[in-house]
């Protein structure tokens, strides 16, 4: 069924099993202790997972252009023995394995590198604080020589490729955009000019190399920046690169700053794949392409279609090591589907932390945490499906207990089928599916649509009860809050009360701006990659039919400073954007005075105010739901988790991490 994902492919002279890339991810694992012995483990898993050839995360070529020491380096020899450790377990476990050569020019923070960025020209990226200083020739040439001189490092440390990286707005790519470069002499100008530092860097690491030896470069394919590189200059550098040697074409888009998302969960899958197919026109040397291909059967299906040679999957391989292994044999209700959240990933890098994934907490702890059979097994009851209880139940089997998982409600999720429902969420119905099939598969007594009660738990014999019950809506002490017209996020979601057409919600985060987005929105639309690349106008909505969006209004209402809070950084920015355009209105920092039956009375700027409104929708916070804990007897042992536990800053990624955390403590 996935014969074009699975059939063989060679890169120079590098044969891989099949056209899966795992594509490259800085994890931040070489900051910690055991650094290198972390990302070894990290990286053998996805060997073992049957990845077509792993991308390291960047390996910074220059110490200006890296992150500092919690980075991989490759300006100088002593760089190579740990790297050859790595290449040596990767070969074992029956992997391949490219080293990614990287220089983040205007991107890279002074605050990790103790060093100024250098840049093309002395423009300050608005993602940096530190404006670059400019390059002058010496630098460019000894920048140049840094990449090779990495790449005779990486092939002697046993890499089987290396990547030049040359996409997502990092100094190769700065050089060859007019945005980024606006010099005058021979490195800027015109196209020439411009792809010159890319094109001599392909030649070097070439030369530096051999010519059997595999390169690829991730080109930019897409800036999604206005006035960036044209398409038909795309495709003349892709036309160059092939002609010096270059032997596969990763195809990167957007930049780090651009105002267009390229990776987040509102992205619908494969949106971007048309523009390998563009550079795949014009050359003979594998494309691959990238961004939101989760799934191997779409894989198998861009490759069917010619839309590229090979398939990048980076996020993928966090959420699940195994995803080409199990999708080989047919398995796909078991693999654990990356819904491109960004919250433990992307967002902790940014955030100056260890990448992991939300669905699948082990990423990144492959070196220190693994799920081995229980000493003694237990009768254990987990009381509540959301996705803290889905995990603790899932776990627990895993390791050999004796698993029951009680949902009063009469379906699985808790949550996750609030979420589900928002447009451009829908990915976490992958995250339900994989919980749902799991669950079957590792014989969990599941009672759904019924309430646990202490007399049945004694009944059954349990010994241990993981309480996952979640929260109850926090309904603020204002006056007019029992009017009819007044309901909880949680009753609008279900889908219990109606909605009408002048919307007060208060509270703003995370929640309130997913409620919102559900209520602005005329149907739970599947987001169909044309629809969201009119919006952005990357293609014309004329082609595709634009988005239909209710005539709605929507206040949101926060006596603090922001709005959003509890979204991630990498998503925050692109939700709110999306809400204003669609009339949303968001105060902040006003005071409440009342809901009355038509609007609700707040102190704004100090003035008084009625915002209309026919539904008022508290969306204001939560308290735990512990509703079994005190009736249960003395020798049941009790693990709190999730809401439950805390309802304060619950997100599905602390409730799965919870869950598993328990999972592995019975
Ligand atoms: N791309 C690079 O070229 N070099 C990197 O070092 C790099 N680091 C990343 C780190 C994280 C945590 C993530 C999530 C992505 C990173 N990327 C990097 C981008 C990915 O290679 C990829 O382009 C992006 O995640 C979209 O593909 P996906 O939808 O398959 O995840």
């Amino acid at each position: 069924m996935l014969s074009h994902i699975f059939q063989p492919i060679q890169i120079a002279t590098l044969q891989l099993p099949n056209r899966v890339i795992m594509g490259s991810m800085h994890v931040g694992l070489e900051a910690l202790d055991h650094g290198y012995e972390r990302l070894t483990a990290f990286y053998v898993e996805r060997a073992k997972g049957e990845a077509g050839l792993i991308v390291t995360g960047g390996a910074a070529v220059l110490p200006e252009g890296g992150g500092g020491a919690g980075f991989t380096n490759i300006y100088a020899d002593e760089h190579i023995p740990p790297l050859y450790n790595m290449t040596r377990a990767v070969h074992e476990a029956g992997g391949r394995i490219a080293l990614q050569l990287f220089h983040a020019g205007r991107y890279a923070y002074k605050e990790m590198t103790g060093l100024d960025p250098v840049a093309p020209s002395p423009l300050q990226a608005p993602i940096n604080r530190t404006a670059p200083i400019e390059m002058d020739e010496e630098l460019i040439l000894h920048t140049i020589q840094a990449f090779a001189d990495a790449a005779r490092r990486a092939k002697e440390a046993g890499f089987d490729a290396v990547e030049i990286m040359g996409s997502e707005g990092y100094l190769v790519n700065q050089f060859l955009s007019p945005v980024t470069n606006q010099r005058s002499d021979g490195w800027g100008g015109d196209l020439k000019r411009r792809a010159r530092f890319g094109l001599e860097i392909a030649r070097q690491v070439k030369k530096a190399v051999g010519p059997e030896y595999p390169v690829l470069f991730r080109m930019s394919g897409l800036d999604v920046m206005p006035n960036s590189t044209t398409v038909e200059e795309t495709v003349q550098f892709a036309v160059w690169l092939e002609e010096l040697g270059i032997d596969a074409l990763n195809i990167g888009i957007g930049w780090h700053e651009s105002q267009v998302p390229t990776i987040s969960m509102m992205v619908p899958r494969a949106s971007y794949v048309w523009v390998a197919k563009e550079i795949k026109a014009a050359v003979g040397i594998p494309v691959i392409a990238s961004n939101r291909i989760n799934d191997v059967r779409l894989a198998n299906q861009i490759v069917a279609e010619g839309h590229s040679d090979l398939v990048s999957m980076a996020r993928p391989f966090l959420a699940d090591p195994y995803i080409v292994a199990k999708s080989r044999a047919g398995r796909f209700a078991e693999v654990n589907t990356c819904i491109a959240c960004n919250q433990a990933c992307l967002d902790h890098i940014f955030e100056g932390k260890t990448a992991s994934c939300l669905v699948n907490p082990l990423a990144g702890r492959e070196w220190d945490i693994s799920i081995t059979p229980a000493e003694k097994t237990k009768k254990v009851a987990v009381i509540g499906a959301g996705p803290a209880g889905l995990e603790a139940a899932r776990v627990l089997a895993l390791r050999g207990h004796d698993v029951s998982l009680w949902e009063r409600n009469n379906r699985l999720g808790g949550q996750l089928n609030f979420a589900s429902q928002v447009p451009g969420k829908s990915e976490f119905k992958e995250t339900l599916r994989y919980y749902e099939n799991e669950l079957r598969r590792l014989g969990v007594k599941v009672h759904l649509g019924e309430e646990a009660t202490s007399d049945k738990l004694v009944a059954e014999g349990v010994s241990e009860v993981v309480l996952a019950t979640g929260v109850i809506p926090r309904s603020p002490e204002l006056p007019g809050k029992e009017l009819p017209h007044v309901v909880s996020y949680a009753d609008v979601f279900t889908g219990k009360v109606p909605v009408g057409q002048q919307v007060v919600i208060i509270g703003a985060g995370g929640i309130a701006c997913d409620l919102s987005h559900l209520l602005v929105t005329n149907t739970t639309l599947s987001a169909e990659a044309g629809q969201y690349l009119a919006e952005y106008g990357i293609v014309s909505a004329k082609s595709y039919g634009s988005m239909q969006y209710n005539k709605r209004s929507i206040t949101l209402l926060r006596r603090g400073k922001h709005v959003g809070t509890g979204l991630g950084k990498t998503t925050r920015w692109a939700v709110l954007a999306l809400l204003k355009r669609h009339g949303v209105v968001m105060k902040t920092e006003i005071e409440y005075k009342e809901i009355l039956p038509d609007g609700v009375r707040i102190i704004e700027k100090g003035q008084e105010a009625i915002i209309p409104a026919d539904t008022v929708i508290i969306a204001a916070g939560s308290t735990p739901n512990r509703i079994l804990a005190d009736s249960l007897p003395a020798e049941m042992k009790v693990h709190l988790i999730g809401g439950a536990r805390e309802a304060g800053e619950l997100d599905a990624k602390r409730a799965i991490w919870e869950g598993m955390s328990v999972g592995r403590e019975v």
